[in-house]
């Protein structure tokens, strides 16, 4: 048959190349084959993957089992590579398989004195008409294979792989150990132990192979794709406090799939939940080398030469999505209207990432962030500062990325996602307050509650953006509730409220003490975390337009709920104390400092 004729000269080239291993290598010769990966910095280790034919069908050839109408679609996948490969049937296993609308699958594995090799298995899929469309292959023929009763004893192949991986098998919720075939480049097929190991703090997460016979880890599978970004971390104003070199600062349960969900070869600042450009939105940053984003950025030249926007792409990616991931452990998830393409079938409207246009040409000296209902994109736009020289990009003042993110939060969350509910004066005064809280909130690293300023860096100022710094102190920040009534503007109006959360703030972290882990962990009793859970709680059980009084009143009953009101009477003395007592009025804005009985 001429068709099988062509497929062993395809396996026999396959196994030609594997095994030529000594000849110098063209650049990318092992893309497609390897990978080299740096577990730590004293283990380097290649994988090797035997390369996989494949041919695809269109309406499809026939397989032996054809004529059998009560075939398994494993056995006729089984059958066909038998016949295709020239192996015996002992040679092959069924690992799993599938079926969607359009076609049926089976995945096999090769096999030898009854053990499977990892790293040499097959394809086959077939159409509704029971012909197969697609077969690939990645079966070798080893020239050595090693003895299939291991030598080396499970207990010692997973001290060995904890070690080297820095992680730990988890005999509770992990797949218990197996026996594979990893087959090698060099010819030879090892038998390895397989499990998986992982570190709980970093996020590592690998499968181990390691040597049955000789005990060393031989090949690993990671599960988790890494990625490094230079930034200025998020508890950082701004690029005076310094750019890190951040690896993976995704968070799992927030972004399971990551933040480059889509990009499988290189990454850019596009993904899931964000899209970093300059201009048009396919004008994006791309990997400055195998997953990493690092830029140097060069303060002394225009934020507009090229390695400057690379920087501030890369930045105001990795704010806006930690800023998502934070949110998502807090509540505000698909389900409460966030900014996503994929929902991951967990309901809300997707396809509303967060667009986030740098160096927008619409403006200077500023920034905007433009909410529309969940189902569609939230747009921030990102002004170059030029009140300096050089001038300053806005990207790289991380509270004021942040500052606008929030009033996309703030709007989703308020009124169910119609973003029409913080319209009014008051209401967008309150939704400038949320935003600079926000902004504050994410850059404590301490217990220290000192006062706090926003945009020093764009502003080259150290007064910053706004009339007052946010303080406990009235002395250094004399807002109050009554305050309202003579400003007309809303972040004038935003100041008063950021002053009494930041008030309030300082009040619960003084009760409850400060957790460092309140980004990536919303389940601890410190006051910073109680502090953001009322915040996000707050937001959607507040009316339609809310005022001072109806967004206070939220924050008790948020309270209410999640605490059972063990914070009530923190709360109203801490808004008492600036104005916005039991008897405060919308409308009057006189200020009251009663608290309820009992308090
Ligand atoms: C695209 O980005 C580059 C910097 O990477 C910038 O120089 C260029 O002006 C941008 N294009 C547009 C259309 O804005
Ligand atoms: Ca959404
Ligand atoms: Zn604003």
């Amino acid at each position: 048959m001429q068709f099988s004729k062509f497929f062993n000269s395809v396996l026999l080239a396959v196994l030609y190349a594997s095994a030529a291993s000594a000849s110098p290598l063209a650049p990318g010769a092992k893309h497609s084959t390897h990978r080299v990966r740096e577990i730590s910095s004293d283990l380097k280790l290649e994988t090797f993957h035997p390369e996989s034919s494949y041919q695809t069908f269109g309406t499809g050839i026939d397989h032996p089992l054809a004529k059998r109408a009560d075939g398994s679609v494993g056995d006729a996948a089984a059958a066909f590579v038998e016949s295709q490969l020239g192996v015996k049937a002992s040679d092959v296993q069924v690992k799993s398989t599938s079926e969607t609308s359009e076609a049926k699958h089976a995945y096999i594995q090769q096999r030898v004195y009854g053990v499977p090799f990892a790293n040499a298995v097959a394809n086959v899929a077939f159409n509704k008409d029971d012909k197969v469309v697609a077969f690939g292959s990645s079966f070798v023929k080893p020239k050595s294979v090693a003895s299939s009763t291991p030598s080396v004893a499970i207990e010692d192949a997973i001290a060995t792989a904890e070690q080297k991986l820095n992680g730990k098998f988890d005999t509770e919720s992990f797949p218990a150990p197996t026996l594979e075939y990893v087959a090698q480049q060099d010819g030879n097929a090892v038998l390895t132990h397989v499990f998986q190991v992982r570190n709980e703090d970093t996020f590592d997460w690998y499968e181990a192979f390691v040597d049955a016979h000789s005990g060393a880890l031989v090949s690993v599978t990671d599960f988790k794709a890494h990625a490094t970004y230079r930034v200025v971390p998020i508890t950082s104003q701004d690029i005076t406090e310094g750019f890190q070199n951040l690896v993976d600062p995704q968070d799992p349960d927030s972004s399971p799939e990551g933040w480059h969900t889509g990009s499988t070869t290189a990454l850019t600042t596009s993904g899931n939940n964000a899209v970093a450009y300059k201009g048009t939105q396919s004008n994006v940053t791309k990997q400055s080398g195998s997953d990493a984003f690092i830029f140097q950025q060069d303060p002394k030249k225009q934020p507009t030469v090229a390695v400057n926007v690379d920087a501030a792409r890369t930045n105001a990616f990795y704010i806006v999505n930690t800023v998502h991931d934070i949110n998502y452990k807090y509540g505000f998830t698909e389900k409460t209207f966030n900014f996503q393409n994929d929902n991951f079938g967990q309901g809300g409207a997707g396809n509303d990432r967060v667009l986030i246009s740098v160096q927008d040409s619409a403006g200077t000296d500023n920034a905007f962030f433009t909410t529309p209902p969940d189902g569609q994109s939230g747009l921030m736009q990102m002004f170059i500062f030029d009140l300096t020289n050089p001038d300053r990009d806005g990207a790289l003042n991380n509270d004021i990325v942040s500052h606008e993110n929030t009033h996309g939060t703030t709007n989703r969350l308020t009124g169910g996602g119609t973003a029409r509910c913080l319209q009014t004066t008051e209401a967008g005064g309150l939704g400038e307050g949320w935003s600079d809280a926000f902004a504050e909130w994410s850059e404590w690293k301490t217990a220290e509650v000192t006062d706090w300023v926003s945009g020093v860096y764009v502003l080259n100022n150290a007064a910053g953006v706004r009339s007052h710094p946010y303080s406990t102190s009235p002395t250094s920040n004399p807002l109050r509730y009554s305050s309202v009534a003579t400003l007309n503007e809303v972040h004038n109006i935003g100041e008063v409220w950021a002053n009494l959360l930041h008030n309030v703030y300082a009040a619960l972290v003084g009760a409850h003490g400060f957790s460092t882990t309140a980004h990536t962990d919303a389940s601890g009793s410190e006051g910073n975390i109680v502090y953001y859970h009322l915040f996000i709680d707050a937001l959607p059980l507040q009316p339609c337009n809310p005022t001072f009084v109806t967004a206070r009143d939220a924050w008790i009953q948020a309270d209410v709920n999640r605490y059972g009101g063990a914070n009530k009477c923190l709360l109203w003395k801490t808004f008492a104390s600036r104005g916005l007592g039991v008897n405060a009025k919308s409308g009057v804005y006189k200020d009251d400092s009663t608290v309820p009985d009992g308090c």
